[in-house]
Formats: structure tokens, C-alpha cells, sequence
């Protein structure tokens, strides 16, 4: 079998996001069409579809034969990571792009037989692009981005949506609030890839979210391991890169604190956490 060019595919992803962004960008000036989908706070625009077709059309054309799993319809009968395969998310965080017109990303995660090869995650508006080959490092820009050093919870900032330490049915508050007490700050991005691509750049120093699909931390994950920082669900398991998953991202030590005296611990007390995975 002939040896992949990686760096041909990054090259190309990598033109295409800074394309796709620029259609997003200029798209503000129109109205957006927003429709719901499994629930009035699950939004969907043209803009989301368009971009992801604008991805489907340049990957058949240049790399007929890699897989697509996007988001908005293309490949959900995936069950194998067989292959190539790209994981896409046009827009994520579709909430602050209606919302706000800023703090969404472009996430794609390329993937050779179930192992992370490329991940790029574009902040479209910030235009930031963080970006990683397997074994070279990780960037922000072309610029390296530092191997993560441990961290200790009194001294970090952790990515949280406030919807996991108030009454909902997934996770006992009393899990994550001592944590959110001890920690310096916590931040709420509304945008899972771009908080896990604060994690590779040292902005964040971890991550949780009870429910993410595989195009919103597919590339975050292949960005994380270039960095040493760790994604596992929110009871230490590994993900599963083809189906939802709870997900707990980190820097390594901070993580590991954080499953043993909060979580594990939380469930030692009986506390409830219903996990996907
Ligand atoms: P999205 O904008 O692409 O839908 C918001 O906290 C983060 O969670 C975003 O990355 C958002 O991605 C993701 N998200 C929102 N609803 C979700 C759901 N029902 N399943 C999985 N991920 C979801
Ligand atoms: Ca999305």
C-alpha cells in the first residue's frame, strides 16, 4: 500500500476551512434562516448545511475514496472507523453563530482506522485556526503551542456549561459544585471544540460536558494528544470516537484529581450520574 500524504491532506483541509470561513463570514449580511431540531434550543441554519455540502463536494472531488461523518445528515449509517474518515462539524456552536455572529468554529477531525491523523479547528470570526499533524506538535496560526504542564485545581479554569452544577437529569449538582467552588474560574464558550482547542493552547486546563457527538470533539481529541492533555468520558473511560459520549478533557494531573476526589467520589456517595458512555 503507497504511504498517505498527510501533509497533502492537511494542506488542502486547511484551504478549504479558511474558505468555508470566509463564506460564513459574508453570509452575515443576509437573514438567517434558523430551524430546530430535536428541541427548540437545537438549531440548525442553511449556513450549516451549506457548509457542510461545500466539504462533501471537495473531499469526493480530491479524495474519492475517504468517508465523511458530518453533523447535518452526511454518513450517520457510519459504524466503523474503517478507512479514512473525516469527522465534521461546519458550525459548532450554531447558538453563538445565530446568537452572536461570533464564537463558533469549523471542526474537522481526520482519522485513519480509528486513529486521530489531523485536527483542525477554525474560530471563524477570531480567525484563529488551531491545527495539528500527528507527532508534529500542535499550533495556533503556525505558532506551537507549549506541551501542557500539571496544573493544580486552586490555580485552574475550567470549561463548564452552568447547566451541570443547577438540577438537570444527568448529573447531581453536588458532583461538580465543590469542584467549580475550588477552582480559580470557570468559563462557558458555548462551543465544545473551541474549548477543547483552549485546552491544547493552555487557555483552559479542562473540559466537561455530559453529552457531545463525535464532530464536536473529534478533532479536539487528535489536538489534545499532540499537547499531552487527556479526553476521556466524565467516568474515565475511553470515548467512543463513532457514537455520543459524555466528555471530561485535561491537563493530565488536574484531570486525574478531579475523577478521584470529586467524581469517583460522587458516586461512591450514591450522587446520580447517568452517563451515554
Ligand atoms: P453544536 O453547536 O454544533 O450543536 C454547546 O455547549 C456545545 O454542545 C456545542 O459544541 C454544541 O454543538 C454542543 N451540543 C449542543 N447540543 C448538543 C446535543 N444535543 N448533542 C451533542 N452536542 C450538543
Ligand atoms: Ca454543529
Amino acid at each position: 500500500m503507497t504511504e498517505i500524504d498527510w501533509r497533502e491532506i492537511d494542506k488542502q483541509a486547511k484551504q478549504w476551512v479558511k474558505q468555508a470561513g470566509e463564506q460564513i463570514r459574508n453570509s452575515f449580511t443576509d437573514a438567517i434562516n434558523v430551524d430546530y431540531k430535536s428541541n427548540p434550543d437545537d438549531l440548525v441554519t442553511d449556513m450549516d448545511k451549506q457548509t457542510e455540502q461545500f466539504f462533501i463536494k471537495k473531499i469526493h472531488q480530491k479524495f474519492p475514496d475517504h468517508r465523511i461523518l458530518g453533523e447535518e445528515g452526511h454518513g450517520h449509517d457510519i459504524s466503523t472507523a474503517e478507512g479514512t474518515v473525516w469527522i465534521i462539524d461546519p458550525i459548532d456552536g450554531t447558538m453563538n453563530f445565530v446568537h452572536q455572529q461570533s464564537h463558533f468554529a469549523i471542526s474537522i477531525g481526520i482519522y485513519h482506522e480509528g486513529v486521530g491523523q489531523i485536527g483542525l479547528i477554525y474560530d471563524v470570526v477570531g480567525d484563529e485556526l488551531f491545527h495539528c499533524i500527528k507527532g508534529e506538535g500542535a499550533y495556533v496560526d503556525n505558532r506551537p503551542l507549549q506541551k501542557r504542564t500539571p496544573v493544580l485545581l486552586e490555580e485552574s479554569i475550567i470549561g463548564l456549561n452552568a447547566t451541570w452544577v443547577t438540577k438537570n437529569h444527568r448529573i447531581d449538582p453536588d458532583i461538580l459544585a465543590p469542584v467549580v467552588r475550588k477552582a480559580r474560574g470557570t468559563r462557558s464558550y458555548g462551543s465544545a471544540a473551541i474549548e477543547l482547542a483552549y485546552i491544547a493552547a493552555g487557555r483552559l486546563d479542562a473540559y466537561l460536558s455530559m453529552r457531545l457527538a463525535p464532530w464536536d470533539f473529534a478533532a479536539g481529541l487528535v489536538l489534545l494528544e499532540e499537547v499531552g492533555a487527556v479526553m476521556t468520558t466524565v467516568d474515565g473511560k475511553p470515548v467512543d470516537l463513532l457514537e455520543q459520549n459524555s466528555i471530561f478533557a485535561g491537563e493530565p494531573e488536574l484531570h486525574r484529581n478531579i475523577l478521584d476526589n470529586y467524581i469517583q467520589k460522587g458516586i461512591e456517595k450514591d450522587l446520580y450520574i447517568k452517563l451515554n458512555r
